[in-house]
């Protein structure tokens, strides 16, 4: 078995002390971050999630896969954003969960790529609600606001959050720009709900936020 396929079964297993150790003998071995991250952990991670929906695995099980692969970022965190230091601030992202939504992996690797190229991410966390996006763009004028559901029925929090900001005349002249994703979020749905941009994932939410400051 390759070590990439070793992760994914370390993170299906919830192997927490011993994925770093692994994510080491990666490196070792010249694998590259970023496909550790894909051919590895998200590999395992997407093992989990169909386990998940066919009652396979249950919630405690899946908290553990989760926190394998918070453990697993932590060590790739500082590989990924090592070109930042020399990079000149693109833009400031505020980036949230939306309300009701605790899922959080998705948007610490949104976090982690939109930091890895130049931006200042503020982490509004989980669970956000409109009020607190509309304070908080309001007490950071940020040039991008990103929000992350992963669950059908928050979705619609996203709608709310960009009308909360609108109704507070927080969204002028295209700033800020909103950007939306998650699993269950769609280019339509971002139309539709009135967000600027949608990101598939975490690194096309990059490369089309770049796209849009230009
Ligand atoms: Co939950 N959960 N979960 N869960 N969970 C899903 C999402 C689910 C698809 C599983 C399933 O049934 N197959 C399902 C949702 C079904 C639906 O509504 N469509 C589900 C459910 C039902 C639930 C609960 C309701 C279960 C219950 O209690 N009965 C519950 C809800 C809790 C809540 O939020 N209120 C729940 C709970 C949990 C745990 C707490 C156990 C745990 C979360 C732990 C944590 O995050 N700290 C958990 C997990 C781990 C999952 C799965 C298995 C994995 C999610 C994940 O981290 N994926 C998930 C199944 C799956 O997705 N395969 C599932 C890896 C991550 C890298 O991908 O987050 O999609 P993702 O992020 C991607 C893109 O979506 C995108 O970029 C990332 C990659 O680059 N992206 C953005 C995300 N945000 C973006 C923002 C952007 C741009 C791109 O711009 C701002």
């Amino acid at each position: 078995m390759s070590v990439l396929d070793k992760l994914g079964e370390h993170l299906i297993e919830g192997k927490m002390g011993e994925i770093k150790a692994l994510v080491q003998s990666a490196l070792d071995e010249n694998i590259e971050p970023e496909e550790i991250l894909e051919k590895g952990l998200m590999k395992g991670m997407e093992v989990v999630g169909r386990r998940f929906a066919d009652e396979d695995m249950f919630i405690p099980e899946v908290m553990l896969s989760a926190r394998t692969m918070h453990t697993a970022l932590e060590l790739l965190r500082p590989l990924l954003e090592t070109d930042q230091k020399q990079m000149k601030m693109k833009g400031r992202l505020l980036l949230g969960t939306v309300e009701g939504d605790i899922h959080d992996i998705g948007k610490s690797l949104v976090e982690m790529m939109f930091t890895a190229n130049g931006f200042e991410v503020i982490d509004l966390g989980i669970n956000v609600t409109a009020q607190a996006f509309v304070e908080a763009v309001q007490q950071h004028q940020p040039d991008i606001v990103g929000m992350s559901a992963l669950l059908t029925n928050t979705m619609p929090a996203m709608q709310q959050a960009i009308a909360a900001i609108d109704d507070a005349g927080l969204r002028k002249e295209g700033k800020p720009r909103i950007i939306v994703g998650g699993a269950p979020v769609t280019e339509e749905y971002a139309k539709e709900i009135g967000a600027d941009l949608y990101g598939e994932n975490a690194l096309e939410g990059v490369e089309i936020v770049k796209e849009a400051l230009k």
